[in-house]
């Protein structure tokens, strides 16, 4: 669940990239990877088979500076599509603010992204949260292929709401920003509104039960609560853009979220142990892969590569 941190004027929400396998939710990460400023986003955590499958999820956190007055932080997940690494899926939607459903269109994927999508909504049952209430795009990806579903094939098939949705090809990086910046005006949205209605002054009416967003705000209360604003923040964020890296910009690199708010905060423990590890791996001067093997691996031969990306400012230690 979203944190609102008043004290310190910040926001910290939790998009999911869902979908079949191979539909290109880590190649939609990637490219956000590289086309953001690098101030505007943390380092790509990954953890992925040899053969580049996501095994775990792809982690990614990006920052929007002052959006209403907050600093708001996003942090930007991947499930594993194969069908059998359900429960990883699962525990990756723990508190999700927003999902973006990456549909395969190729016409030989009809099934899969119907398969995945009542994958999802079967998931988010399990957190007793029901998929309409959760701020939602569509990205259609592979539009480059041939053998591809029309648009309107895809909405027909796929997309009965009417939620927003996006062409993509995440290969060359087209439709891949826009779908990104369109959930995170949702979520912030959702957030503004569920704030509003949390917020007993700005209510008609005093709500008689305590709220989703109630609770998540007593939760991150401080002993001394800090004021609250008069209102709550005008949360419209500008678009997320590619920007060329500035030399004048000083503004602190992006911070690696606190453990407590990067961790989900109730389901399923998440908490893979490593039996063994092997020799380390260098991949470009900034990353190192390094071969690990579960605890829950009984095959010693088969081994995960943990890619950990290093830069100057800004050090990940990943526990995994
Ligand atoms: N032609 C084309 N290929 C794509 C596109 N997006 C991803 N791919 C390719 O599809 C393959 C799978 O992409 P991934 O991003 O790893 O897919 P994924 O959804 O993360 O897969 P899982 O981790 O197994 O769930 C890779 O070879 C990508 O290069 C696209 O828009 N067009
Ligand atoms: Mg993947």
């Amino acid at each position: 669940m979203a944190i609102f941190n008043y004290k310190k004027r910040e926001i910290s929400a939790k998009i999911v990239y869902y979908g079949p396998a191979l539909c290109g939710k880590t190649t939609n990460v990637q490219q956000i990877h590289q086309k953001l400023n690098p101030r505007q986003r943390g380092d790509l955590v990954s953890l992925a088979t040899d053969a580049d499958r996501t095994l775990f999820f792809d982690f990614l956190p990006i920052e929007l500076e002052n959006v209403g007055g907050f600093k708001t932080r996003f942090q930007i997940y991947t499930v594993p599509g194969q069908v059998y690494y359900n429960s990883t899926r699962k525990a990756v939607l723990t508190g999700v603010d927003g999902v973006i459903f990456v549909a395969d269109s190729q016409i030989s994927m009809e099934q899969e992204n119907l398969e995945s999508l009542n994958n999802l909504i079967e998931n988010l049952k399990y957190y007793n949260r029901d998929i309409t209430q959760i701020p939602m795009i569509m990205q259609y990806n592979k539009q480059d292929l041939d053998e591809i579903m029309s648009l309107e094939q895809l909405d027909a098939l796929l997309n009965q709401r009417k939620l927003p949705s996006f062409a993509a090809s995440a290969v060359t990086g087209d439709g891949v920003l826009q779908t990104l910046t369109a959930c995170c005006k949702q979520v912030l949205n959702d957030l503004k509104r569920k704030s509003v209605r949390a917020d007993p002054g700005s209510s008609p009416q005093k709500p008689s039960k305590t709220t989703d967003a109630q609770k998540t705000l007593n939760k991150t209360a401080t002993p001394t609560p800090p004021p609250r604003p008069q209102s709550a923040p005008d949360i419209r964020p500008q678009n997320i853009t590619e920007e060329p890296t500035s030399q004048t910009d000083k503004r602190p690199p992006f911070a690696f979220p606190e453990t407590n708010q990067a961790q989900p905060t109730s389901g399923e423990p998440f908490k893979p142990t490593i039996a063994q590890v092997g020799k380390a791996r260098l991949i470009n001067p900034q990353t190192i892969s390094l071969p690990i093997r579960l605890a829950t691996d009984n095959d010693p031969n088969k081994l995960l590569s943990v890619d950990i990306t290093f830069s100057i400012n800004n050090f990940i230690q990943t526990n995994l």
